[in-house]
């Protein structure tokens, strides 16, 4: 058998997805997502000016030998923008292997560990009284965990994942006005002031079964992470995520010295090797990686197999920069995990991204139920990709009020 092509396509509703497929001499074809969020354009480039020809001729069964050749034979290894592409062949390789077997991926993997993955929602709100509105419009849904993010009092703009105005669910991270980062203004003192208490009022609105998290950005010292995460103890918080950036792993000690509130990190990571002396060393509750930049399927299943060693439960990202290829990739590795803890689910499940990406997958009631089609059980129409195109988009930078860049 052997790889005969492969295309590649930017653009999506609302969204620069990359999408990747890989055709073969039998006619079965299969799906990549390498989609790094805001800088789009950059694994396309590698997938189409080296990776994909290198693939034509290669036996797509390969799966592994595969993985190896781009990370190994690539001499200056890694980084977000290779590993998405890496992921998205890897991705589209398993799709492949399932759709020859006839099965849907979980079933190469050990079969199902659980009958449908919990996921958690994006709850924010611009005060306490617009984000327990937001949390409630998600339990009314039928979540059963929620991210909560709110604005604090006196900060020029709100902080992290919050909208100026008042509004609920909507996606206000990308500003597609063009590659110029807005920036926003951040005052820890102001956060840590704030938000234990607003976090505390969260708990009592919503009762003690629902699951609260929470994302702090990287946006703390050790100290102050440290001293957070014990003042939010009484809340029973699901998990803590990204208390500090994720570049000096030992201050991950500070924290767990002083509070046993559960710490979730990952996002960011791009291998095994970014992490594996924090699960060794057992400093953390949940790994937070996504199947897209750190490496497609194969490389992340040995991060969570080592996680597991380790007590270490999944939290694989899934901000709304995922399409439903990679999501569907990380449902079949939910589905299979002994060690899931919860997925991140944002994809805006509009009819036009269903229209792009058709599948049978099922989201309801806070719990995703993995479809049983053979491979990743998601398809790509083509016709409708020809509506959209590449739209330039920037994170916000932050600043400090003197000016100081600080961690988006
Ligand atoms: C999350 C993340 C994201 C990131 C985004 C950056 O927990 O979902 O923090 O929202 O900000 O993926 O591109
Ligand atoms: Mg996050």
């Amino acid at each position: 058998m052997k790889i005969t092509g492969a295309e590649v396509f930017i653009g999506g509703p609302g969204k620069n997805y990359v999408t990747l497929k890989i055709m073969t001499d039998q006619g079965i074809y299969g799906l990549g997502d390498a989609t790094l969020n805001n800088r789009e354009t950059l694994p396309a480039a590698y997938l189409q000016d080296y990776l994909i020809p290198n693939l034509i001729g290669m036996d797509p069964r390969n799966s592994e030998d595969i993985w190896q050749f781009f990370y190994r034979g690539a001499y200056f290894r890694g980084g977000p923008i290779a590993m998405a592409a890496y992921g998205a062949i890897d991705m589209a390789l398993w799709d492949i292997k399932g759709k020859l077997a006839g099965l849907p991926l979980y079933q190469l993997f050990g079969g199902k560990s659980r009958d449908g993955a919990m996921v958690y929602a994006h709850a924010t709100g611009a005060d306490l009284a617009d984000l327990k509105d937001s949390v409630s419009s998600y339990l009314e849904q039928g979540y059963k965990a929620v991210r909560v993010q709110c604005g604090i009092p006196d900060m020029p703009n709100a902080g992290y994942a919050v909208p100026d105005e008042k509004s609920a669910g909507a996606d206000y991270i990308t500003d597609f006005s063009g590659i110029r980062p807005k920036v926003e203004i951040w005052d820890s003192d102001k956060y840590l002031r704030f938000m234990p208490d607003a976090l505390a009022e969260v708990r009592n609105h919503v009762g003690p079964n629902v699951k609260i998290l929470h994302d702090v950005h990287h946006r703390l010292l050790p100290r102050e992470a440290a001293a957070f995460a014990k003042a939010v103890e009484p809340v029973g918080l699901y998990w803590l995520e990204d208390p500090t950036p994720a570049e000096d792993q030992e201050s991950l000690r500070l924290i767990r010295q002083h509070s046993t509130t559960p710490i979730a990190i990952g996002e960011v990571f791009n291998s095994i090797w970014d992490c594996n002396k924090l699960i060794e060393n057992e400093l953390i509750d949940f790994i937070r990686v996504a199947v897209t930049y750190a490496g497609g399927i194969t490389h992340t299943k040995r991060i969570v197999e080592l996680a597991g060693l380790h007590h270490i439960r999944t939290g694989f990202h899934g901000a709304p920069s995922h399409s439903p290829i990679s999501m569907a990739a990380q449902a079949h590795l939910n589905a299979w995990a002994p060690n899931f803890g919860i997925q991140e689910y944002l994809v805006l499940g509009s009819a036009a991204c269903d229209a792009l990406f058709p599948s049978d997958h099922v989201m309801e009631n806070g719990m995703f139920q993995v479809s049983d089609a053979p491979g990743l059980g998601v398809d790509f129409d083509e016709t409708e990709a020809k509506r959209y195109s590449y739209i330039a988009g920037s994170h916000p930078v932050v600043r400090l009020q003197d000016g100081t860049l600080w961690n988006y």
